[in-house]
């Protein structure tokens, strides 16, 4: 499999995640948001829409979009289990992962602060990161105060943790930590993973 992204792109940090945790074999390629490499045609052959991650397997079919590829390798590889088998559990951590997924990172990605950096003043997209993502996970912390366990949704690991995980990176760039007992005691637990420690921006190849 090959992963085309950026070791900063957190969409692109869940599937390196998740292929970690599945012990899946991958190589990458590297796109640099900031110089724009996501929208070169090359790539818009992939993904029209000019965004990474792109998953492209071993036949040649590209995937995109991280949460659908999280589906797709937890139903191809299902070891570890990362979405519950249980429509109710599954539709919990459904949620749990759309809180960023949806309503969090989009608003925040590059193109976004791009954009409100340029009708306004470069200062106000960092300002607005900030904002959002605090906003967003600030009601993360609520909603885990009554599923959480070691993991947001009990015991074991799943794609809200995948997802909450990348996002308290970009937390962490754009200073939009709180003092969230349980955030902190997930991630806390996430770190100690050799999956997650693999799949951190810092240790992929195109880290700078
Ligand atoms: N919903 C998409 C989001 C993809 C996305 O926004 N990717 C960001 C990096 S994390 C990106 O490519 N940004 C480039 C840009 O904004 O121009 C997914 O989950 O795959």
């Amino acid at each position: 499999m090959l992963l085309h992204g950026f070791h900063r792109s957190s969409a692109s940090w869940r599937v390196r995640i998740a292929l970690g945790l599945k012990n899946i074999e991958f190589e990458q390629k590297s796109y640099t948001l900031r110089a724009g490499d996501q929208r070169q045609d090359a790539y818009l052959a992939l993904n029209p829409q000019g965004l990474v991650p792109s998953l492209e397997l071993e036949d040649g079919t590209t995937l995109t979009q991280s949460l659908a590829i999280l589906e797709y390798l937890d139903e191809i590889y299902p070891d570890p289990k990362l979405v519950p088998s249980t429509p109710l559990e599954r539709a919990e951590v459904r949620s749990l992962a759309q809180i960023i997924a949806c309503d969090i990172h989009p608003v925040q990605n590059l193109k976004i602060l791009q954009s409100i950096s340029a009708l306004t003043t470069p200062e106000e997209g960092p300002a607005w990161a900030k904002r959002v993502i605090f906003e967003g996970l600030a009601a993360m912390e609520k909603r885990l105060e009554s599923v959480a366990g070691a993991y947001c949704f009990g015991d074991n690991l799943t794609i809200a943790d995948i997802c909450l995980i990348p996002q308290l990176g970009n937390a962490k760039r754009f200073d939009a930590m709180g003092d969230w007992p349980n955030i902190n005691r997930v991630a806390e637990n996430c770190d100690a993973l050799d999956a997650f420690q693999k799949a951190a921006p810092q240790n992929q190849p195109d880290a700078a």
